[in-house]
């Protein structure tokens, strides 16, 4: 018998250029920016493991609170729907810990695809989950889950797994995008559950992104020094500070990185001047409530069949099925 735990991996030239190219890009953009996807190398994935545990960061935790109650109500509405077999794919699915509650509690799941761009962070997740689950077929792939991606079981029941608000870290149009790349991975009759950041009172979401152990000023700057190390790049990472502020107008909490002083700074043949307080924009994360939600996914054609909140308001989670 073939083990289980299987790996796909990328064509790394390939995402090397376009890690080049993107850089490139936005860097030249005004105001600058870059793709948040580029914080998850290594450290980043590690970094990001450490933002979860801070008491600030209430969105990890409060997720997982929510979810053994979500995975309870899922395992009834599943015996209902079918008695077929159901395969999970998670997409961006970094340290597996919030799968858990439903492969304890949602009784037909019995395959799970991981799939996430931090191959070796994903590697050792997999295995891990091995441990706890031994019966489980398990596919770990590193793509870019924004992408549509082939699946090879036809004929099952997919359920699609998106927890942590990922899908707040895409603009709008982009998470219509992403959902309906998802909903033709997944195919016909399918079902996706996504965990989904509320709109809150603004000083929480201050604290959530500008912790008091600067850990997420090290995950911020942590771009910089990928490229560095990648890429070739010079940039001096005393010359740029972290900040983050709540966007009310966009709903949305922004990361920056900025430019403490006038400076310069080169990649290859490339030159990128930046003035004193100039900031290249790192990520967005956008809040919903879980009505916004809804309507955002009935434009990629999904369905909000049923959607839970944390007691405190801090959290969702919403069940999609996809329209027929
Ligand atoms: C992964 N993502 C949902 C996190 C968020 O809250 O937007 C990334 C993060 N950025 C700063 N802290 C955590």
């Amino acid at each position: 018998m073939s083990d289980p735990v299987s790996t796909t991996l990328p064509e790394t030239e390939q995402a090397d250029k376009e890690f080049l190219d993107d850089v490139i890009a936005g860097l030249h953009r005004q105001p600058k920016q870059l793709a948040p996807k580029y914080f998850y190398d290594e450290q980043g994935s590690r970094y990001f493991d450490q933002i979860c545990q801070l008491e600030e960061y209430y969105p990890y935790r409060t997720e997982l609170e929510l979810l053994p109650r979500v995975a309870k109500e899922l395992n009834d509405y599943f015996h209902q729907q079918t008695s077929d077999g159901i395969h999970v794919i998670e997409f961006g699915a970094g340290s597996l810990h919030k799968i858990k509650p439903l492969l304890e509690h949602v009784e037909q799941i019995d395959e799970f695809t991981a799939i996430d761009i931090s191959g070796a962070h994903l590697q050792s997740a997999c295995a891990e989950l091995k441990n706890y689950f031994p019966e489980l077929t398990i596919h770990g792939v590193e793509a870019d889950f924004t992408r549509p991606f082939p699946l090879k079981a036809e004929g099952r029941v997919h359920l699609g797994f998106f927890p942590g608000s990922t899908i707040g870290n895409l603009a709008p149009a982009e998470a219509v995008e992403f959902l309906a790349n998802a909903r033709q991975t997944l195919g016909e009759g399918s079902y996706m559950l996504l965990g989904v950041d509320t709109k809150k009172d603004e000083q929480l979401l201050h604290q959530a992104y500008n912790d008091s152990a600067g850990v997420t000023a090290k995950f911020n700057k942590n771009v910089l020094v990928r490229i560095n190390r990648e890429l070739g790049a010079d940039f001096d990472l005393d010359g740029f500070r972290h900040e983050a502020w709540y966007n009310d107008a966009k709903g949305r909490v922004e990361m920056h990185l900025r430019s403490v002083r006038e400076q310069r700074v080169t990649l290859g043949t490339q030159v990128f001047d930046f003035a004193k307080d100039e900031t290249i924009h790192t990520e967005n994360s956008y809040k919903y409530h879980p009505h916004e939600f809804e309507d955002l996914a009935a434009k990629a054609g999904w369905h909000a069949e049923k959607w839970w909140l944390a007691d405190n308001q801090m959290f969702s989670v919403t069940l999609l099925r996809s329209d027929q």
